[in-house]
């Protein structure tokens, strides 16, 4: 066994041993209460699940096995520039442990040997019509890889529920390392003509996958480490995170778990709002006649979008109730690295313009920005202008942490996700009480 699968499957055991206890045990202790506001308003804030890998802070933001952004920047090994590696991010999530420079490497090994994308992913993708959304491409090509699947084929020849773990481990190891080739190969069809680029496995897992896009800048490699890193997990219970795990929940494998995910991830109110806030700021821009709109035409088209009844994309959050660490850590990279781009001073004037605007609706609990305010205008700065195609990113790095706490899942021997719902009547009869 491997020294992660190995560090992973004795920490596991110890905390499957404790939590059965504590189920045992303390099983009917009452730990909250439920109003009938949060049944009627998607279930915010009611604590129904476990979920090893993260767990979000209203007001700190993500920590990951208790770390926040600030500190896994520190932390973790990272490449030439100092943004931290994905690889390592992955290793404490399953382990808890912060991992040694060698120990990434050996992980970044790990995934380069596990990356060959069988033949039938990219035959189904090319049936498709290449402007097909990049979303709906990257679900079916999870999908066109589902025969794949360790788990499933373990699962028929009558696995034990004891070794279930082992098997969602493999297919989980497989897909994280599969997901970069199978996402560039969606963006260079897509936008390239299909040219695509083969992978140079002499690099770790975040260049290599900015080189198959097409960039070897050293730049964008350390933006897409920071990237891949900051993405990959928000806790259990928003809607990517929690729809993989309902899924994985009846044992569907880990192909068919992710991608169920993957299309929550593809929602505008989720995901794809990274690919909104960029669309609208080029409408912004178009609709105002210049590239350097200030504060004030900015304030007015703000207003104008929210008089249409629409959205700000890229502000608010169910859960945070400040500026999103992980957009502060995007703005402190462009802070290093971009000089004078009229398109990240926009962002920039944009978060001083809509807090105040959203506050003065009386309605938004957070009007601050999240993850998705920043990226779109980096990701355009370094050559990706391709909207479409940025909720995809947010993909390839959600599955590390998603998978991650698939794996968990699996060796806690989590059940069946069964919560209860109830009718109009039900709530109409608990009002009157
Ligand atoms: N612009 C305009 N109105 C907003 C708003 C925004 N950015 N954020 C919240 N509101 C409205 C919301 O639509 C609701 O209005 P109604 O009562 O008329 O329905 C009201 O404020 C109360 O909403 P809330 O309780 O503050 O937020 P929710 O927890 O219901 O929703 C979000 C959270 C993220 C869906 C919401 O803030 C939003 O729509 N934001 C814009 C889309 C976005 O950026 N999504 C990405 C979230 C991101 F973190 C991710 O998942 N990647």
């Amino acid at each position: 066994m491997d020294t992660l699968k190995q560090k992973f499957a004795d920490k596991a055991l110890s905390l499957y041993t404790e939590m059965r206890a504590i189920s045992k045990e303390s099983g009917d202790k009452v730990v909250a209460e439920v109003t009938l506001g949060q049944i009627m308003s998607g279930a915010r804030g009611i604590k129904m699940m476990q979920w090893e890998t993260s767990e979000l802070d209203a007001n700190v933001g993500i920590r990951f096995r208790g770390r926040s952004i600030p500190e896994i920047k520190q932390l973790l090994p990272s490449g030439p520039q100092g943004e931290p590696k994905p690889e390592g991010l992955f290793w404490l999530m399953l382990t808890g442990e912060v991992p040694t420079k060698e120990e990434v490497d050996q992980l970044t090994a790990d995934w380069h040997g596990r990356s060959e994308v069988p033949q039938q992913c990219y035959t189904v993708l090319d049936s498709l019509p290449a402007d097909t959304h990049p979303m709906t491409q990257f679900t079916i090509g999870i999908m066109a890889m589902q025969g794949d699947s360790i788990f499933d084929k373990r699962y028929a020849e009558g696995l034990s529920k004891s070794d279930y773990w082992d098997a969602v481990y493999e297919d989980s190891m497989n897909l994280i390392a599969r997901l970069p080739r199978v996402a560039a190969y969606i963006y260079r069809r897509a936008f390239k003509d299909g040219k695509h680029i083969e992978p140079d496995t002499s690099l770790d897992y975040s260049a290599n996958f900015a080189h198959m896009l097409g960039s070897d800048d050293k730049d964008f490699r350390s933006l897409m480490r920071l990237y891949l890193t900051i993405h990959a997990d928000h806790e259990g219970g928003n809607a990517s995170a929690h729809t993989v795990h309902l899924v994985a929940s009846t044992l569907a494998d880990p192909y068919r778990s992710l991608a169920a995910g993957m299309n929550a991830l593809a929602g505008p109110l989720h995901g794809l709002a990274n690919q909104e806030v960029i669309k609208w700021i080029f409408e912004m821009i178009d609709s105002l006649g210049t590239k350097t709109p200030s504060k004030e035409q900015i304030a007015t088209y703000v207003q104008q979008t929210l008089d249409e009844g629409k959205v700000i994309p890229g502000y608010g959050h169910a859960v945070l109730r400040e500026p999103d660490p992980r957009f502060t850590s995007q703005r402190r990279f462009a802070e290093q690295y971009i000089k004078d781009s009229d398109l990240i001073d926009t962002v920039w004037k944009i978060f001083d313009v809509v807090p105040p605007a959203l506050q003065a609706l009386g309605k938004v609990k957070n009007p601050w920005p999240n993850v998705d305010a920043h990226s779109g205008a980096l990701l355009v700065h370094y050559g990706f202008p391709e909207f479409s195609f940025y909720t995809v990113l947010f993909g390839v790095s959600r599955g590390l942490g998603v998978l991650a706490a698939g794996i968990w899942s699996r060796a806690l021997g989590m059940p069946l996700e069964r919560p209860k719902s109830v009718t109009s009547d039900w709530i109409k009869a608990q009002a009157k009480k």
